[in-house]
Formats: C-alpha cells, structure tokens, sequence
C-alpha cells in the first residue's frame, strides 16, 4: 500500500511540474536557483482584448528566439490561474514543438509573489503596462505598482514618461521595494502591447497586421531589457 501511495506522489508531483512549470519547493529541485529568471505575464491578452491563438504563436516563437541567443537564462509565463486559456495554449505549443521546460514553462500564480507563496526565484517581471506607466488600472499593472510599493513609481519615473506601443522600459528596483526585499525582483520591465479595446488609448480597430507586429515588438524589446541585465 505505501508504496502505491509512493508512486502516485511522485506521479503527481511529475504531472505537477509539468503543468505550472514549478511549484512549492520542487522549483529549488527542478531549476536551479541561480540562473537568471524573467517572469512575463501575458502582453496584450486580458484588457487589451488581443487574440490568444495569435498571441500563443507570437510568445513562442519569440521565447525561442531569445532562448536560441542566450544559453543560461530561463523564462517563465505567468496567470492567476489554472483556467488560463494562454497559459494552455501556449503549454501545447510547448510540448510540439520540445522546447527545453527547464529553460521555458508556464506558472500558475500571483506575479508579485512569486517566491514568497511558489517558490520560484526570479530576477525581473515584467508588467503589461499603460502608456503613462501609471499605477492602477486593474490587471497586472495596478498588482505590480501595489504590491511594489511607491518606489517603483519614482525609479519609473526617474527613467521614462511614457511608452508607445510596442516598446518596453527596464526599471531597476530600490532595495527598500517590499518586491525586492520579499521576492528578490531586482528590475521591473514595463512593456506596453497592442490594445484591441475599443475603451482603451492606441485602439487598433482589430487591425492585426499592425497588432502582431506591435506585439512581436512588444516581447523583443522586454527579451532585449532582460538581455540587459544579463550582461
Ligand atoms: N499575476 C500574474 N498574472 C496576472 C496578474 C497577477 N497579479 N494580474 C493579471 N494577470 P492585463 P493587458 C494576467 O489586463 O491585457 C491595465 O489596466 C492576466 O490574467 O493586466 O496588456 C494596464 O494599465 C492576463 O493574462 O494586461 C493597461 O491599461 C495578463 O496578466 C491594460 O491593463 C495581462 O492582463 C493592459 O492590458
């Protein structure tokens, strides 16, 4: 009997890693510590109204971009939940095409606790910024200027003013943000994507021509910030 039990443990633990990449205590196990982590949550695809399928397609093919020029980094798509439609589609594209999971996963999670409450130590995280760079707003961006605390206002605000689609600006935390004193985020990479909501600046009028590219631009400017901090 115990050892049945045994083998179901570790069948889900395996099943466990993985779906959500990482989770719990496994990720010390599973990836090392050490390496270098961006931790990005879906550009585009919740407020901004973007097509999945199409944003699925565009993050793989730019994560394997990336990952082709830089060997020792890993990267690490995140939502609040295990509902996640991007999260499983993008999953799916990464089981076709046998994308290295130690170097590039999924995680189910708030982006703002990432090690506090899963474990996985990242160096930066990016925000699905707006173009003032304003906290608030809902989504990703008003959890990350929250939980960040006032500094990551004034650090922004040191650096850019505004953003246009397409682009990203990397924000090097103050020590003293509860984000790097809790989590161990060093750097927040705001990146603004293409809107696809009619009640939001920049609206694209389901123009995805431009909304690919911009959003293709989106990721390569938040892969080249990351990049920067690499070197
Ligand atoms: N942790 C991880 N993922 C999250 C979290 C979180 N705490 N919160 C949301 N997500 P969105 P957009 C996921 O709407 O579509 C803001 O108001 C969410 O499930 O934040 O680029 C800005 O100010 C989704 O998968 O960003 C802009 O005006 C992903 O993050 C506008 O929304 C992005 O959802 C940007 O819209």
């Amino acid at each position: 009997l115990s050892s049945i039990s045994d083998t179901d443990n570790l069948e889900t633990k395996e099943v466990e890693t993985q779906e959500v990449g990482s989770a719990g205590s496994h990720a010390n196990q599973v990836c090392p510590d050490d390496i270098p982590t961006l931790a990005f949550p879906s550009i585009s695809t919740s407020d901004f109204q973007f097509n999945l399928e199409k944003a699925a397609d565009i993050i793989v093919e730019q994560v394997a971009e990336f990952l082709n020029k830089f060997r020792n980094a890993r990267l690490v798509l995140v939502d609040l939940s295990h509902k996640s439609k991007i999260l499983s589609l993008v999953k799916a594209r990464i089981a076709e095409k046998n994308m290295d999971t130690q170097k590039f996963f999924t995680h189910v999670g708030d982006i703002t606790h990432l090690y506090s409450r899963g474990g996985l130590r990242c160096n930066a995280i990016a925000n699905a910024a707006n173009w003032r760079l304003k906290p608030g707003g809902g989504g990703v961006n008003a959890a990350i200027f929250n939980a960040a605390g006032p500094e990551l206002e004034s650090a922004t605000k040191d650096k850019v003013k505004s953003l246009s689609p397409g682009n990203a600006a990397l924000v090097p935390l103050p020590s003293s943000s509860p984000l790097f004193t809790r989590e161990g985020v060093t750097h927040v990479i705001h990146v603004l994507g293409p809107n696809m909501n009619p009640q939001r600046p920049n609206y694209l009028n389901n123009d995805y021509n431009k909304g690919c590219k911009i959003l293709q631009d989106a990721y390569t400017s938040l892969f080249d910030g990351f990049a920067s901090i690499l070197r």
